[in-house]
């Protein structure tokens, strides 16, 4: 990990696929210089230059002629690492980005390692690590879900409440140390139950802050899996069979359901959401209208785009093959998981295969319905784990440091009970403030820095 921020940097940040943009981000102090001395014919713009701004520019490379180049120009520090920072955007094929990143580097700039635009951001004070982590909680999300909560993260809703409660304790801190210089005087800065007072707020804003990591921990897992099909194939009563209720109604009408039916439910130590559907109308595939069966079309996209997993229903008695593939597809490409295809009614005739599906149920002579409920949970665990070290990452290293810091916080009262002494108090409350800076980053390790930033990718 490198902590320098006195060199200058570049990376592609644009993806290495190609794309129609390509992104070359530069960040640090020659950032001005080094335009200037590339882009000759827009030299004293750059330099002139006292707010961000964009100049269309022309580079000459040595290899492919002369390149069209977007200069996005942050020339103070009031920029996302704050130093100065530009983004050259260009056409994104990766030999034209290669050959202007070519051109930097041979001009002393140096590629950035991963991470290390963030980590800038970071060590200018820009943002706090719940924030850094949030930016990687960005750029690995796989779901909508994920994606939200980073954004929530990134918003700051953890970093305000922390600082309000580490600067009441450093007041504290502050008094008792003022009196810890005076005490052969005998002058008492801060009563004992003014003392109490402040140190059993303190625990009490960390027992809130411990609930909203807790359930923003929870949040994050209780999955989605949607029960999806054509109309009458069966979900409502999948539904009520899986979660033993009698939440959905069923009945031999097409189209019984029209808005969403939500069931949660443990299972092996899982709490998970069975969300029932109204059946695919291709009638009404991207209609606006306001319409009852419209609505419930829509309705039924969203969940689809919130599923963790969906679950596509098709009754062994399904006659119109194309309509059940039609189904399919919508499902397919309204959702951002993984659609299993789930034969319903298997007790009225053996179902044709389509794309061999692997589970079959009946509500009928019930079988199949247990055997469902444990693939989905396993595979949901699978896929947890996959995510668990990203977006949860902030509350999971949060939540240790609080409990700590609430613990030294307990031990600080106990001291204050049992008359130990102002030195024992301040000594605890030092250990509390230092938990709760690893939190935010005001103390942090070096061991923290690279776990997280070891994470991002070049350019980020
Ligand atoms: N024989 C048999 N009938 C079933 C089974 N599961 C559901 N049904 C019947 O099929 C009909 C439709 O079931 P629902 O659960 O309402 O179907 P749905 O997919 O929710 O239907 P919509 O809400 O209209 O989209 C009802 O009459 C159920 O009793 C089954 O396993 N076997
Ligand atoms: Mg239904």
């Amino acid at each position: 990990m490198r902590l320098q921020t006195d060199t200058t940097i570049c990376a592609i940040a644009s993806g290495d696929q190609g794309a129609p943009r390509g992104i070359i981000r530069i960040t640090g102090p020659s950032t001005i210089s080094l335009l200037q001395g590339l882009f000759h014919s827009v030299q004293d713009q750059i330099a002139s230059l006292k707010h961000p701004r964009v100049i269309d520019a022309n580079l000459v490379t040595p290899n492919l002629g002369s390149l069209p180049i977007a200069i996005y120009c942050w020339p103070t520090h009031r920029s996302y690492t704050g130093q100065p920072s530009a983004e050259l955007h260009l056409l994104g094929a990766p030999v034209l980005l290669h050959e202007v990143e070519g051109m930097l580097i041979e001009r002393g700039v140096q590629h950035a390692q991963p991470g290390e635009f963030t980590l800038r951001a970071y060590l200018a004070g820009r943002l706090d690590l719940t924030q850094c982590e949030a930016v990687l909680g960005l750029i690995h999300a796989k779901g909508d879900r994920a994606f939200r909560v980073a954004l929530e993260q990134l918003a700051g809703g953890m970093a305000g409440p922390l600082k309000q409660m580490r600067r009441g304790l450093i007041d504290l801190l502050a008094d008792l140390e003022a009196g810890l210089d005076f005490v052969d005087e005998d002058i008492e800065f801060i009563s004992k139950p003014e003392i109490q007072r402040r140190l059993m707020e303190a625990q009490d804003q960390l027992s809130k802050l411990l609930a909203q990591l807790t359930q923003r921990s929870g949040q994050q897992v209780v999955p989605q899996v949607v029960l999806a099909g054509l109309p009458n194939a069966g979900k409502s009563s999948l539904l009520n069979r899986l979660s033993q209720t009698e939440v959905a109604i069923a009945s031999p009408i097409p189209g019984t359901t029209r808005d969403f039916v939500r069931s949660r439910l443990e299972r092996g130590g899982m709490t998970l959401d069975l969300i029932d559907t109204a059946g695919f109308d291709p009638s009404m595939d991207g209609s606006n209208a306001v319409t009852p069966d419209a609505l419930s079309q829509r309705v039924m996209a969203t969940q689809l785009g919130n599923a963790d997993l969906v679950l596509y229903c098709i009754p062994a008695d399904a006659e119109n093959e194309d309509r059940v593939q039609d189904g399919l597809a919508y499902v397919r490409e309204h959702a951002s998981c993984d659609v299993w295809l789930v034969h319903t009614k298997c007790d009225l005739i053996h179902s044709k295969q389509i794309d061999a599906p692997k589970y079959r149920v009946s509500m009928q002579e019930p079988y199949g319905v247990n055997h469902l409920l444990d693939a989905v949970v396993s595979y949901l665990y699978a896929s947890r784990e996959q995510e668990q070290d990203v977006v949860p990452m902030t509350s999971q290293r949060c939540r240790g440091a609080v409990e700590r810091a609430r613990q030294h916080i307990a031990d600080a009262l106990n001291a204050v009970e049992v008359d130990s002494g102002d030195e024992v108090i301040a000594g605890e409350l030092r250990l509390a403030l230092d938990e709760l800076g690893q939190v935010a980053g005001t103390v942090v390790n070096n061991d923290v820095l690279d776990a997280l930033f070891s994470r991002f990718c070049i350019g980020k």
